[in-house]
């Protein structure tokens, strides 16, 4: 019997680029589990765990939680999946995020998919979101930006030297953006 591999597509981009939005598509389409990092932290904070307060009191101020919380919550969805192929939707947002998961896991990424959006375009978007969310206000909106930029960007460019980032023009409407993702899954004919 060979063991079928576990099969990981990193999803990256900023503050409402579209991360999730997609996926919810891509999930349709092509057979894979979301597992979107910040709404995994959202439920623990819910949960009442020892840990929720420290999550919550992190997500206010956009920074990133530890690797060791969030890793710990990917790896268990992942085995109640049942799957073996999955969106990780924002993560890793840190050098150390992506080294952590790398020798815990021994997981490398397939690919990572890039959500390429202006911060005017994802700031409007998080505004006019209304769900709720305690981090979608102006001030930590901004702090949200500065971290991906100081932070997780990196990580998109280290894929990037690596050849395994697929950059979508995230600024388009729904439809446009996931006709180009759809690009990217659909298996090309030899
Ligand atoms: N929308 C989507 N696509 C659109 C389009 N093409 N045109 C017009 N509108 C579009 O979309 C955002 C909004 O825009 C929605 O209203 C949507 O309808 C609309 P969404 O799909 O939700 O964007 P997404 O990229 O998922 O935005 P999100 O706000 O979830 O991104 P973040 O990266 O900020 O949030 P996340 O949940 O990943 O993380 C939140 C916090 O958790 C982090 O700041 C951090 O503090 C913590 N965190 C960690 O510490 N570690 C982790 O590993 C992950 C998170
Ligand atoms: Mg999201």
């Amino acid at each position: 019997v060979t063991e079928k591999k576990t099969e990981v597509v990193f999803v990256l981009g900023g503050p409402g680029s579209g991360k999730g939005t997609q996926c919810a598509n891509i999930v349709q389409h092509f057979g894979y589990t979301h597992l979107s990092a910040g709404d995994l932290l959202r439920a623990e904070t819910k949960s009442g765990s020892e840990n929720g307060t420290m999550i919550q009191n992190m997500i206010n101020e956009g920074k990133i939680v530890p690797s060791e919380v969030t890793i710990k919550l990917l790896q268990k969805a992942m085995e109640e999946s049942g799957n073996d192929k999955f969106l990780i939707d924002g993560f890793p947002r840190n050098e150390e995020n992506r080294a952590a998961f790398e020798a815990v896991t021994k997981i490398e990424p397939e690919f990572v998919l890039f959500f390429d959006c202006p911060e005017e375009e994802m700031e409007r978007r998080i505004l006019s979101r209304n769900q709720g969310r305690a981090d979608d206000n102006v001030e930590t909106i901004r702090k949200r930006f500065k971290v991906f930029l100081e932070s997780s960007l990196p990580v998109v460019e280290y894929y990037d030297a690596k050849g395994k980032v697929r950059k979508i023009d995230a600024a388009k409407p729904v439809e446009e953006v996931f006709e180009a993702v759809k690009i990217i899954f659909t298996p090309k004919e030899k």
